[in-house]
């Protein structure tokens, strides 16, 4: 039995197991919670995050409008599955050289200490990471962006690890990236990122072909008392273009570029219609998890073909006995 190191979170959206089921990750029998009009002007709502926030959840959604620009809307929900999500995007304070808007994808939310951190794809004269913090879901204050143009995918850890703030990250190019690995960069501040780890890689062989293309991390990485439970998607290239895959790995505790442990299947790909239909077909990608310390329960929200927003559930154990079954040599 492994565990959750985190608060217990007793009205985590749940549902058990079906009878039957040989897979470590099991959807929602009503996804996709989250509907491609879920407001006025977007055209998808999907690739989203959320968190616990006072009874219930807040969260920071990606909403397509319908002249297909890219941005990020705070929304509101009592138990995890209905979401009241606002109608303006996220305005934010700071340096005007950076809230600057271009384009803003991706978000992932995370708690560390005292405030909500967000990060995001951030264009500034290219993709980068963009971070902001917010107390309420009302008010957002943008920082620095984290990196250089390219990078996608900035994912925190949702505590200091040696004193430092650390961030998972995947380096790009301009376009739809055909390489990805995941390094992870430490800052003492937040603005300053440096000591670039990396973490791991694509696997260009038979043995694990849907990682083949690029990797990049997903939600907030999960502490356990064995490591970082590290949710990640990963993608091959196929004649009819990427497929996105969800898969797992563990990182170590206080070196999270070291991984103990790597699943050599994913554990959720698109099978489902709204997984392999929609504006950009066969495409699961999470973004955020909500976990329950006490019972080591854990709840997946994922962009579903870059146009609806699904839940899926698994559990500490579950997904620990999954790598351990189908190993990764590395
Ligand atoms: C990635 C990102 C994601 C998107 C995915 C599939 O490069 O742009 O937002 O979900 O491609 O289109």
């Amino acid at each position: 039995m492994s565990k959750i190191i985190g608060n217990a979170l007793p009205n985590i959206p749940w549902q058990e197991k079906p009878a039957g089921c040989n897979s470590p990750v099991w959807r929602y029998t009503n996804n996709p919670i989250i509907k491609r009009d879920a407001i006025p002007s977007s055209n998808s709502v999907f690739n989203s995050a959320v968190v616990p926030f006072k009874d219930g959840f807040a969260g920071v959604f990606r909403c397509d409008s319908k002249s297909v620009s890219m941005d990020i809307f705070a929304g509101f929900s009592k138990d995890g599955i209905n979401w009241e999500i606002n109608h303006t995007p996220i305005v934010f304070e700071g340096d005007e050289e950076i809230t600057k808007r271009e384009y803003r994808y991706d978000p992932r939310v995370c708690f560390i200490e005292d405030r909500y951190y967000i990060t995001w794809c951030n264009g500034y004269h290219g993709p980068t990471i963009g971070i902001a913090y917010t107390f309420d879901f009302e008010k957002f204050y943008q920082l620095e962006n984290a990196f250089l143009p390219y990078n996608r995918n900035g994912v925190l850890f949702p505590r200091k690890i040696g004193g430092n703030y650390m961030m998972v990250s995947r380096p790009s190019d301009t376009g739809h990236t055909p390489f990805g690995d995941i390094f992870c960069s430490t800052s003492p501040d937040l603005t300053f990122w440096g000591k670039h780890r990396y973490v791991m890689g694509t696997i260009n062989d038979d043995c694990s072909a849907w990682q083949s293309k690029k990797i990049g991390p997903g939600p907030i990485p999960i502490e356990t008392d064995e490591g970082w439970l590290m949710i990640y998607h990963g993608v091959i290239n196929t004649c009819n273009g990427f497929v996105y895959r969800i898969g797992v790995a563990l990182l170590d505790l206080e070196k999270p570029w070291i991984v103990k442990a790597r699943s050599r299947n994913y554990i959720l790909g698109p099978q489902e219609i709204y997984e392999c239909v929609g504006d950009v077909p066969n495409v699961t990608f999470p973004c955020a998890a909500l976990t329950d310390a006490e019972t080591g329960r854990i709840a997946i929200y994922y962009g579903c073909a870059d146009t609806v927003t699904g839940l899926a559930f698994t559990t500490v154990d579950e997904l620990m006995n999954y790598m351990k079954e189908n190993p990764l040599e590395i």
